[in-house]
C-alpha cells in the first residue's frame, strides 16, 4: 500500500501525552497531578518508576519537533498538562506553562506540522482530586474554565482541539479497578465520574466555541470491536455488556444525547443518572462537534462466566464482573492485546451509524513490542511495521467503504512512560534511551517516513 491510496488531504500524524513524555514535573510552576501522586504508591507502577523525567521532552521539544518534521508527519497530537497551566486546577494561568505550549505549537507550524492539542490526557491537578476529583460535578466546571484560558492564550496557534482523551480509562480504570490514578475502587459509582467527564467535555466545547469560534473541536474515545465467543445467549449478553460499557456508554451521550438504559441497568445506576444527568447536561454533552477521535488498538472476545469470588480484583467493568475476556490464540502485542485491524473498520462504522455526517479520525493506534538495540545501535522492529501497515490498510478499507475517516495518528512518536507499566512497555517508532535521552528512529520510523513519501 502507498500513501497515495489514501485520499488527498488525509492527515497522517503521531501522538503523545504530557505526563508520558514531558518530565520536568516540578519546574516552572507546574503543580502535582493525580499521576504524580499515584506513581508514588508502592506497587502501583509495574517497574516502580514515575514520569518525573520521562522523555525530558519539556527540555527537548525542539529536537522532537525536528524529528517529526524529518519523518514527514502532517500533524502532531500532544496533550496540555492542566497542572502546568493551573497548578491547583483553578485561577490565573501560569505564564511559563502557556509559553511552553506556545513555543511547541509555533515550532510545529514552522516545520509544517499541524498542532492538535488534547486538553485532558489524564493529568488532573491533585488539588481537584483532593476535593473529590471527577466524582464531583464542580470538576467539570473547573475544566471548562481551564479550556477557556488555554483557548484564549493559544487559540491563535492551535486550531484543532480534543477535549478529553479516553474518558472510559479515566472513569473506570481510575475510579473502578484502581489500575490508574487516582487508584480508587468504587465499583459502579465510577460511572458518576464518567458523567462528569462528559459534562466537562460539553462545557469545554462551549468554552472553546465562545472563545475561539474558528476552532475545530472534537473528543477522543477508546473504542473496541467486541464479539461474543460463542453463540449462546450468555455470550451474546456478555458482548452487549462490554460493548455497552466500553463503547455505547460514551458514544450515545456524545452523538445521541442519551445514556444507554441497559448499561445504566447493568451498573445499577439508573436512579442516580435520572436525578443527576439532567436534560441540560445531555444537551451540552451532545452539542455538535467537528470530528470524533477514536483510539483503536484491539478486539475483545467475551463470554459469560461465573460470578467472581470475594477476593476478585476490582473490575474495570462494574456490574459485569462475571464476563470473561477470552484469549483467542490470535497474535497479540506485548500488552497482550489481540491484533485485529478489521476491528478498526468496525468501530468507525459503529460511530458513523450514529452520526453519518461526522468526520472521524483515528487519534491513536500502535503497538508495544520488546524492542532490542542491536550491536550497531539499530532497532529492528518488523512486528511494529507489520502492525502499522495492516492498520493503514484498514484505514484505506474504511475510506473505500465510504466511512468519513479523515486522518490517522500513530501511537506513539517515541517510547514513553506507559502509565501503570512504567517504562517497561515501548510503543514508540523512535527509540528512547532513558539513561542518555538519545532518540533513535526504529526501522518502523523509517518505514513510516518512506510510506509518507510514497
Ligand atoms: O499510552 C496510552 C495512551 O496514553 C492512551 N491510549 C492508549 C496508549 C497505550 O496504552
Amino acid at each position: 500500500m502507498r500513501r497515495s491510496d489514501l485520499p488527498d488531504g488525509f492527515v497522517v500524524g503521531t501522538a503523545t501525552a504530557s505526563y508520558q513524555i514531558e518530565g520536568a514535573t516540578r519546574e516552572d510552576g507546574r503543580g502535582d497531578s493525580i499521576w504524580d501522586t499515584f506513581a508514588r504508591v508502592p506497587g502501583a507502577i509495574a517497574d516502580g518508576t514515575t514520569g518525573d523525567v520521562a522523555d525530558d521532552h519539556y527540555h527537548r521539544s525542539a529536537e522532537d519537533v525536528a524529528l517529526m518534521g524529518d519523518l514527514g508527519f502532517d500533524a502532531y497530537r500532544f496533550s496540555i498538562a492542566w497542572p502546568r497551566i493551573q497548578a491547583d486546577g483553578r485561577g490565573t494561568p501560569n505564564k511559563a506553562g502557556i509559553d511552553f505550549y506556545r513555543r511547541l505549537a509555533e515550532s510545529l507550524l514552522e516545520r509544517g506540522v499541524t498542532p492538535w492539542a488534547t486538553l485532558y490526557h489524564w493529568d488532573l491537578p491533585q488539588a481537584l482530586e483532593d476535593r473529590g476529583g471527577w466524582l464531583e460535578r464542580d470538576t467539570a466546571l473547573r475544566f471548562a474554565d481551564y479550556a477557556h484560558e488555554v483557548a484564549d492564550r493559544l487559540g491563535d496557534v492551535v486550531t484543532d482541539w480534543i477535549t478529553l482523551n479516553e474518558p472510559w480509562c479515566s472513569a473506570f480504570l481510575g475510579y473502578a479497578s484502581g489500575h490508574h490514578a487516582p487508584g480508587r475502587t468504587l465499583g459502579s459509582r465510577s460511572a458518576h465520574a464518567a458523567h462528569h467527564l462528559l459534562l466537562g467535555h460539553g462545557l469545554a466545547l462551549e468554552a472553546l466555541r465562545d472563545t475561539r469560534p474558528e476552532a475545530r473541536v472534537g473528543t477522543t474515545l477508546n473504542l473496541y470491536s467486541v464479539r461474543p465467543a460463542g453463540d449462546s445467549e450468555g455470550d451474546a449478553d456478555a458482548a452487549r455488556r462490554i460493548d455497552g460499557l466500553s463503547n455505547r456508554f460514551f458514544l450515545d451521550p456524545v452523538l445521541r444525547g442519551s445514556y444507554p438504559a441497559d448499561v445504566l441497568d447493568d451498573l445499577g445506576e439508573t436512579e442516580w443518572f435520572a436525578e443527576n444527568a439532567t436534560d441540560d447536561d445531555l444537551r451540552r454533552i451532545s452539542a455538535p462537534i467537528d470530528f470524533l477521535g477514536i483510539n483503536y488498538y484491539s478486539r475483545h472476545t467475551v463470554a459469560s462466566g461465573s460470578v467472581p469470588g470475594p477476593d476478585a480484583p476490582a473490575s474495570a467493568y462494574p456490574g459485569s464482573e462475571h464476563v470473561r475476556f477470552i484469549q483467542t490464540g490470535a497474535p497479540v502485542t506485548q500488552m497482550g492485546w489481540e491484533i485485529h485491524p478489521d476491528g478498526m473498520v468496525d468501530v468507525l462504522r459503529q460511530a458513523h451509524e450514529l452520526a453519518p455526517d461526522l468526520p472521524l479520525y483515528i487519534t491513536e493506534n500502535g503497538a508495544a513490542y520488546p524492542d532490542r538495540v542491536d550491536a550497531d545501535g539499530e532497532i529492528d522492529d518488523p512486528a511494529r511495521v507489520d502492525y502499522l501497515q495492516a492498520h493503514f490498510e484498514a484505514a484505506r478499507d474504511a475510506v473505500d467503504a465510504g466511512l468519513p475517516l479523515q486522518g490517522y495518528f500513530i501511537w506513539s512518536l517515541m517510547d514513553n512512560w506507559e502509565w501503570a507499566w512504567g517504562y517497561s512497555r515501548r510503543f514508540g517508532i523512535v527509540h528512547v534511551d532513558y539513561d542518555t535521552q538519545k532518540r533513535t528512529p526504529k526501522r518502523s520510523a523509517r518505514w513510516v517516513a518512506d510510506f509518507l513519501r510514497s
